[in-house]
Parts: structure tokens; C-alpha cells; sequence
């Protein structure tokens, strides 16, 4: 076994060079201009507009500040559907707004909300669907929409993990009323902290522009009980030096995803989490499935035999969300009801994936996780 010199983590954030970065700040100095919609703001809402091909974006200073705004710019109540499989900040935006979150399990293949299920979960309370395209990987869209307009719900997707994810060509962020991305240093493209909404529905954006500025309308009117999610310009000026390294990071990620999935690729003891078929990689995590041969090498034992080669694998999403204190009570989050998500909490080990780590490194920490599940 080869111990790497230095921890090698599960992802690092794309850092442009800092004269580039230097140089957007200088543009803020002269301004003296550094938060509430400043000129750095607008412009990378144009940039995110163009290059995600978003009808309506909005800006914000993280993502569940966003996805926040997104249930009270929806008016939700009641009951939402959600999945137990993702960062705390899915469900707890739920929470936040007084939503009772009720949890659906997933579809085995792509870890996420299994649509065959969801309609079994509606009740007189629900009033829409979240669903997170965990890893970057798709939703069953069109299957939840259809579920959605039969019952008259809404639609919002966490789409944290897919910057850049298209389904047959439409960018990810078509599917739904509403999707929020999280601008995270961990994320593809980040902004330092930040996040958006993207919608289709025009009509949405006054309300939300006045739910992420306290509900202020002018200097005599507040018509909304609002909050602060302003982005800064600071973090925008920051974000328009990183997204034209975005591209570039993909594709060296790409690559690196090959090369793990080619030393895989034979192993019955691996299973790749792929986004399927007709679908453009967001790239975000490369995240696989221990299947355990026996009761002592599983997910656990193969992370923490890579730690103690310096290698630190995430296991992004253990625990389950509904096995939280401040959930597991519900009805919903009995283990019973949720054995695929149970199953894959305990399998999923993200590696680490990101450009600069090179094909000899991921060659390397996929060779060492075949002999430790060998
Ligand atoms: N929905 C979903 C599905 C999400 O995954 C997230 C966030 C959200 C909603 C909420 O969006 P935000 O409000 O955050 O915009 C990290 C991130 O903090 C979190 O944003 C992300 N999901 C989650 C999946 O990962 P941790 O607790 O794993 O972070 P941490 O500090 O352990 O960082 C992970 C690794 O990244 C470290 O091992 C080293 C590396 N790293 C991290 C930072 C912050 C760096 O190299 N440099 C850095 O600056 O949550």
C-alpha cells in the first residue's frame, strides 16, 4: 500500500489565479460598491444567465438561504415529499418554513426520489415535491412532473450537485418550477459561499427579489416578511473569475471519471453511481456503492483503511437525514418505509475528484481501493 505524502481530500476548490481575482476587486474598490445588488452582481447574473442557459436566475449569499426563499416564494404548506438521501440543508429549509417534511424512498440506480412511490405519500396536506439531484444526478423528471400536475403540486429540485447537468440536451434547471444551486467553495462553480434560484415562471422574480432584501419594496414600503440572502460583490466579483475556468475543471474531471470507472469497471464488489443515459455530467462527485463481502469489508472499512493512506473519502449521505433527532419521530422516517435509502447510506463513498489531483493519483487511490475490497 502506498501512503500519499499529503491528505489528499474529496474535492478542492477551483482557485483562479489571484491577479485575476485582484484585478475584479479592483473594479469593486473604485466603485465603493460592496453589497445590494452592486455591478459585479448584475453582471454574473448575465454570465450565469448565458451560460446556464436560465430563464430567470437569482442570486443569493448560499444555497439554503435560496432554497429558503424558493418554499416561501411558492407559498408551500402543509406536507412537502422530499428525500431522506442528502445534506442536512434539504430538509431543514422545510423545517424552517413550518413545512412537514415526509420522506420517499429512492429509485436503487440513481439514489434518487423514486416517483413510483411519491404517490402513495400525498395527502390532503401535501403541497409539493422536493427532490435533489444527488451527485448531479438527474431526478425522474418528468415522471414527478407528471405526478405533480395530476395532484396540483409544486415542483422544486435541489440541484446543489448540478451545475452544468443537461437531460437530453435541456439544461436541468427547465425541469421544475424552481432549482437552487449551491455556489459553495465545494462546488464546481462557486462564488466562495453563494448560491441561485432558476425558474421559468417571469412572474416569480419580483417576489423573489423582495423575499432575499427583507421584503423591502422602497424606503417608506416593506411588503414581505423577507430575509437577507443577498449576495456580495465581493463574492460575485469572485465567482467571474472562476466561471471561465469551469469548462476546463469538467473536462479534466471527465477524464479523471473515466480512468476510475476503467479500474472498476470488472469489480463486483463496486458499483459506479452514473447520472444514465442522455444526460451531461455536472462532474461534481465521483461516488460509488460498497457491496460488502462479508460483515468486515464494507463502506466503513474501505474508509478508513484509505485514511490511514491519507486519503479522505466523504460518505455524502450517512446518516439519513430522517434518522436525525429532529426527525426520526416522523412517520414517514420509519426505517421500514425507506429501505433503498437505507441500503445506500450505508454503501456510498464519494473519492476524491477534482482536476489538479491528475490521472497518477486517481490511478493510484482506485488501485488501492480494489486490493482493500479484494
Ligand atoms: N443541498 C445539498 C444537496 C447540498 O449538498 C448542500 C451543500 C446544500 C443543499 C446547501 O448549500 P450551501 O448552503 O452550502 O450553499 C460540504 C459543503 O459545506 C456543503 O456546501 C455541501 N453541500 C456538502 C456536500 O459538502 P462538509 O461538511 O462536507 O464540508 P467540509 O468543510 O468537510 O469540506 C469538504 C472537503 O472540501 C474538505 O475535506 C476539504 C475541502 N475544502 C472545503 C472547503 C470549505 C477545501 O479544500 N477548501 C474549502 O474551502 O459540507
Amino acid at each position: 500500500m502506498k501512503k500519499f505524502n499529503e491528505p489528499i481530500q474529496v474535492t478542492r476548490p477551483l482557485f483562479p489565479r489571484l491577479k485575476d481575482y485582484v484585478g475584479n476587486l479592483e473594479d469593486v474598490w473604485e466603485s465603493q460598491w460592496l453589497s445590494n445588488g452592486g455591478k459585479q452582481h448584475q453582471l454574473l447574473e448575465k454570465e450565469l444567465q448565458a451560460h446556464m442557459g436560465a430563464p430567470n436566475i437569482s442570486l443569493f449569499n448560499n444555497g439554503t438561504i435560496a432554497l429558503l426563499t424558493a418554499i416561501q416564494s411558492l407559498r408551500l404548506q402543509g406536507e412537502v415529499i422530499t428525500t431522506p438521501f442528502s445534506f442536512p440543508a434539504t430538509t431543514h429549509a422545510l423545517q424552517w418554513n413550518n413545512i412537514t417534511p415526509v420522506f420517499c424512498d429512492l429509485d436503487e440506480h440513481r439514489l434518487t426520489i423514486d416517483p413510483l412511490k411519491i404517490e402513495s405519500l400525498i395527502t390532503s396536506k401535501t403541497s409539493a415535491i422536493l427532490g435533489v439531484h444527488v451527485y448531479g444526478v438527474p431526478c425522474h423528471v418528468r415522471e414527478i412532473q407528471q405526478i405533480a400536475d395530476r395532484h396540483g403540486l409544486r415542483v422544486i429540485y435541489d440541484a446543489a450537485h448540478a451545475f452544468g447537468t443537461q437531460i437530453g440536451g435541456h439544461p436541468i434547471a427547465s425541469f421544475g418550477d424552481i432549482s437552487m444551486f449551491s455556489f459553495h467553495p465545494t462546488k464546481l462553480f462557486h462564488t466562495g459561499e453563494g448560491g441561485a434560484l432558476v425558474y421559468n415562471d417571469d412572474n416569480l422574480k419580483q417576489r423573489i427579489e423582495y423575499l432575499k432584501n427583507f421584503g423591502i419594496k422602497n424606503e417608506e414600503e416593506v411588503i414581505l416578511p423577507g430575509i437577507n440572502g443577498k449576495m456580495s460583490e465581493v463574492q460575485a466579483s469572485l465567482g467571474r473569475t472562476v466561471l471561465p475556468l469551469v469548462e476546463e475543471e469538467r473536462a479534466k474531471r471527465a477524464q479523471l471519471r473515466a480512468v476510475y470507472k476503467e479500474i472498476f469497471k470488472l469489480n463486483e464488489n463496486i458499483v459506479v453511481i452514473d447520472p444514465g443515459e442522455d444526460v451531461v455530467n455536472s462532474e461534481q462527485y465521483f461516488c460509488i456503492r460498497i457491496k460488502a463481502k462479508d460483515n468486515e469489508i464494507n463502506r466503513d472499512y474501505v474508509y478508513e483503511q484509505l485514511k490511514t493512506l491519507n486519503i479522505f473519502s466523504r460518505k455524502y449521505f450517512y446518516p439519513l437525514i430522517s434518522s436525525y433527532p429532529c426527525y426520526k419521530n416522523l412517520k414517514s422516517a420509519e426505517s421500514s418505509n425507506l429501505p433503498v435509502a437505507e441500503q445506500a447510506a450505508k454503501e456510498v463513498l464519494c473519492l476524491p475528484f477534482y482536476g489538479s489531483l491528475g490521472v497518477d493519483a486517481v490511478s493510484s487511490i482506485a488501485g488501492e481501493v480494489v486490493k482493500i475490497v479484494n
